[in-house]
Formats: structure tokens, sequence, C-alpha cells
């Protein structure tokens, strides 16, 4: 048994800002202690020498009360005094890091240039913020989400936040992947789940990136818990992000159809929005089995409600 954890994990595979609401709604309708986050490090990024970890800070700061609710990353009223003062510098200051935040960033490098783990600086800075539920790197080897455009491959956040995810997505490789192994406690998560869900992110650059992991693809075709996904495109529509331009511009389809295609063979079932309900049968096609609800995660109410649908359809509740 995972320490901490008082009974069967229920497992979510999380990226940023979709996964940390639903994350929300879960922990309304399990215990936190029974919840097991594996997050995305692929769009980890070091502006300054500052290794920033986006999305698991974006669990990390949305579960502990401190995230800027209105941008969905960051911290509520962060000041960029230090930032400002770096640009005054000369500095190249294109990642804007709020000066609460960078004091995350300056205890994670600090301890990982120690040659801390970073599942083990998360583990504490997740301890020292009161973090409820337990989070995980997917791994702590040095994996990267590259971005392939028409003028060649940039980083992630290059990509996402210079580029304003601009450039046209010719193609996705995860650098380091085939060497990654995953974070200690990401395979017993898998392996010893009631239930794995994987949460309303980018199926390409938010879940992608943690089933790049050799040992954690391999663990999710091959467990015994149900695995549920929530398909985080409505309409044809991304709620956020790029998503719908970028499964379009791979080849997939801007639907929740595509998102089963793409998840085909690792998930049971794929909770969809009552707008796709008349892709149903698509999804059934990919030999996974749709369920109906109302996914968008307007407030509370509705977040817990979609965490219920998910964890119902998983049989992880009563
Ligand atoms: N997103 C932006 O659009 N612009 C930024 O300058 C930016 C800075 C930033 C700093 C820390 C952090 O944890 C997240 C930050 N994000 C920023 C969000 C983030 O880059 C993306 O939302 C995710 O990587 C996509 O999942």
């Amino acid at each position: 048994m995972i320490r901490g954890v008082t009974a069967s994990p229920v497992t979510v595979l999380a990226g940023g800002v979709g996964g940390a609401r639903f994350l929300q709604g879960v922990i309304d309708v399990v215990p936190p202690d029974r919840v097991v986050v594996i997050g995305n490090v692929g769009d980890d990024v070091e502006p300054h020498g500052l290794h920033v970890s986006p999305d698991l800070d974006t669990v990390l700061y949305t579960l502990t009360g401190w995230i800027d609710e209105t941008q969905g990353w960051g911290v509520r009223g962060d000041t960029d005094r230090a930032l400002e003062r770096a640009r005054e510098l000369g500095a190249d200051a294109w990642f804007w890091l709020g000066d609460l935040d960078i004091g995350l960033h300056l205890a994670r490098t600090e301890a990982l240039r120690r040659g801390e783990p970073l599942s083990a600086v998360t583990a504490r800075l997740a301890e020292r913020l009161g973090l409820p539920l337990r989070l995980i790197p997917a791994t702590d080897d040095r994996l990267r989400t590259m971005i392939d455009t028409p003028d060649g491959e940039i980083e992630f956040q290059t990509y996402y936040v210079r580029h304003h995810h601009a450039d046209r997505v010719t193609g996705i490789r995860f650098d380091g992947a085939e060497l990654a192994r995953p974070a200690p406690g990401v395979i017993e998560a898998l392996r010893d789940a009631a239930a794995i869900v994987v949460a309303p992110s980018n199926p390409l650059i938010s879940i992608a990136p943690i089933l790049a992991v050799p040992d954690v693809r391999m663990l999710l075709a091959s467990r015994s818990a149900p695995c549920v996904a929530v398909s985080p495109i409505v309409g044809g529509r991304a709620l956020r992000g790029p998503a719908a331009d970028m499964l379009e511009s791979l080849g997939h389809e801007a639907s929740p159809a595509g998102v089963a295609a793409i998840y085909a063979g690792l998930i049971d079932v794929l909770v969809i929005d009552e707008r796709d309900a008349d892709l149903a049968e698509r999804v059934e096609a990919h030999g996974i089995r749709p369920v109906v609800a109302d996914t968008i995660m307007r407030d509370a109410a509705s977040r817990e409600r979609l965490a219920r649908a998910a964890l119902d359809a998983a049989g992880a509740i009563a």
C-alpha cells in the first residue's frame, strides 16, 4: 500500500488547468488521501535557470487555494517586481513569473541542484503548501515535449507562451521519453489502483507525455483496474488551449471520436459531453463505452458532478 493512502488509490493522470479543476471535483467525491495524481512534466521549462513545472504547479496551487483562478495558473494576486527588474537589466523575460511563484521555483531548483529527484521535491513542496492528495511527476528523468512546426522544432513553452500557440503543429516528440522511468510511486499507483481516471486534459500535450514513459503505457495497457477518460473536446472545440487545432493539424478528428481513437486500447470508458451524444456510437466503435454527461466545469457543483460521473463509470464510488 502506498504511504498515506488509506485504501486502493484512485489514480488520476492529469495535465494543467483542466486536470486541476477536475481534481477539485474528485476530492469532493472521494477522500483526498485516496487520490494519487500522476502529473505531466513534458512542459517543464528552465527560464533564467529556474526549474518551472507548470502542470505540477497548477495542480499544487489549485488544490491549496493559491491559484490565480482567472488565468488558471500562477499565484493569485502575485506581483512581478523581480521579473520587471530583470527586464530593466536586460533579461529576455518572455515567460511570466510572479514573485511568490519564483519563491517556489527557487526552492525546487535548489533541491534539484543538490541532486534531489523531482518527485521528492514535489512531495515536500506539496506537504509544505498543504496539498491534500499525493502528486507524483510521471518521471524524475528529463522528458520534454518538443513541437514540430513548419519553421523547425521548438520547445513546448516556446510554442505555447512565446509564440502564443500560433504555429501550425506538424509533429510532437517527447525528448528523453524512451529512457524515462516512472518516478517512485507511479508503478504502485497504476498497479494497485481501484480506478484510473484520465482527466479532461489535452491528450496530445498533457496526457501523451505521461504515456510516453514506456512503463506507464505498458502498465496502463495491462491494468486490472477500470480506466475512464473524460473528453476535453466538446462540440468540436477545446474548452481551453490549442487542443482542437492541434488534433486537426496532426490528422486526428477534433471530437470525442478522435479522442477515443487516441486512447483506444488504454481506456474502458470515455465520458463525453451531452452535445456530443450523437457521437456515442463512433466512440463505441473503438471498443470504448461512452458515458454522456455535462462535462463543462463552470463551478464547484459542476466539477463535482463531472468527477462523480467519471468515478461512477469506473466503479470507484458506491
Ligand atoms: N502561460 C502563459 O500563457 N504565459 C506565461 O507567461 C506563463 C507563465 C507561467 C509561469 C508558471 C506556470 O506555472 C505557468 C505559466 N503559464 C504561462 C501557463 C503554462 O505555461 C501553460 O498553461 C501550460 O504549460 C500548458 O499546460
